[in-house]
């Protein structure tokens, strides 16, 4: 039977982790990025082929890349849109002579994830990832400032952010600064509130609908390359999967997905299905989100959140929290099994664990939590093969 292909993320040769790590984890893969392109420029040849070069010299492959990221100008279509369009088809034409195979991208206005807490210390010792609201809402407020946020909360939520503000020592508002303001990942450089507030500024005038349009007008433009090239488009969920700061998001839910689909019809254009961002909201049904939307997923982000009720999430084991991670990786087995083809799939995200909380790591990306939860998932996998037919 058909197997989902088992890869790591890897920043890199600035990543802390080795291949030779990657390679003992068991996985077969690494997804990557190159990093040190700045946004908008062109991927060229040369920098694609010396990567994948020291990538198989290590015994593993590479065909998903994560991210060839959007430039904002872009996302706005505003100021040098249209030669950042050009240089992304020129990049597509590029990694495709190389040989790759799916681009995950992201349309999240200004930042990537966002979380109140990089350190989140569970029962066992071990850290997680942890979105709290009325931190990130004390945040919004009296750390950022940005203007006229407290519109956007219920007076009970302020009240709780305020007496949650009151109550933290000077350090441990520094760390819920620099956590939230966390650049994206593959980076050390935080933001900083000036370039945040400047940035939010250029998205007044662009609401949901114009976001979803600015969307598939580039991809209106992009899908061609990728239908000419067999290259796979695949889209990551926004996360958190609701509006923060006040910023439109377009990719939240099932509907969402849809919209896109229905909008830019192509068998190239698909999403980066990640469990733990779709899963952060309720109303998310992953499995019927496997089956329905199955065709046009290209790639897998198998991760938990565990939610409560006030709309605070931490990262959880892989087969632990909300995720009903045996029945999606069922309903997984069951689509590679009718598309005929194998989906790349990595562990998105670990905890912080074992020798690797002494360690510095790029948030969520330390490679024992992360060897863990892909153990795990493998011997899922493998077991529910196992008995398939039964
Ligand atoms: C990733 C995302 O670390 C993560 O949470 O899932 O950053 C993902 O790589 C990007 O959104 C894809 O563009
Ligand atoms: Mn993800």
């Amino acid at each position: 039977m058909i197997k989902m292909e088992q890869t790591l993320r890897w920043f890199g040769p600035d990543d802390p982790v080795s291949l030779q790590y990657i390679r003992q984890s068991g996985a077969t893969g690494v997804v990557t990025s190159l990093h040190h392109i700045p946004i908008g420029e062109v991927w060229t040849v040369d920098e694609i082929q010396k990567r994948r070069t020291a990538i198989s010299e290590a015994g593993l492959t590479w065909t998903v890349i994560e991210s060839l990221p959007v430039h904002e100008d872009i996302k706005k279509r505003s100021g040098n849109y249209k030669i950042y369009i050009e240089n992304y088809k020129a990049s597509m034409k590029n990694v495709a002579t190389c040989g790759l195979k799916v681009i995950t991208y992201n349309f999240m206005p200004i930042l990537d994830w966002m979380r109140t807490n990089v350190s989140y210390e569970l029962s066992d010792g071990s850290k997680a990832l942890y979105f709290e609201k009325s931190a990130f809402i004390a945040f919004d407020l009296f750390l950022l400032k940005r203007p006229n946020a407290q519109n956007d909360y219920h007076p009970g939520e302020i009240q709780k952010a305020e007496t949650k503000f009151t109550g933290m020592s000077r350090q441990e508002k520094e760390t819920l600064y620099n956590n939230t303001l966390l650049s994206l990942p593959g980076s050390d450089e935080p933001f900083t509130p000036e370039q945040i507030l400047n940035a939010l500024e250029a998205y007044k005038s662009i609401d949901k609908t114009k976001l979803k349009e600015n969307l598939y007008e580039f991809l209106k433009e992009i899908i061609p390359i990728a239908e000419q090239t067999g290259l796979q488009l695949a889209i990551h969920p926004d996360d958190p999967p609701y509006p923060i700061l006040g910023l439109p998001r377009i990719m939240s839910t099932e509907a969402d997905a849809q919209d896109m689909l229905n909008n830019v019809p192509s068998v190239n254009n698909g999403i980066c299905f990640c469990t733990g961002s779709f899963g952060a909201r309720i109303d998310n049904d992953l499995q019927g989100m496997v089956k329905r939307l199955g065709n046009h997923i290209f790639f897998l982000h198998l991760r938990s959140t565990q939610r409560d009720s006030e709309g605070n999430f931490y990262e959880a084991n892989h087969l632990e929290g909300d995720a009903n991670m045996p029945e999606v990786v069922k309903e997984v087995i069951a689509l590679q099994q009718r598309l005929n083809r194998s989906i790349p799939m990595r562990p998105d995200h670990g905890h912080q664990i074992l020798d690797d909380l002494n360690k510095k790591h790029y948030p969520g990306y330390s490679i024992i939590g992360r060897l863990k939860g892909l153990a795990e998932l493998r011997g899922l996998e493998t077991g529910i093969i196992m008995n398939y037919n039964l």
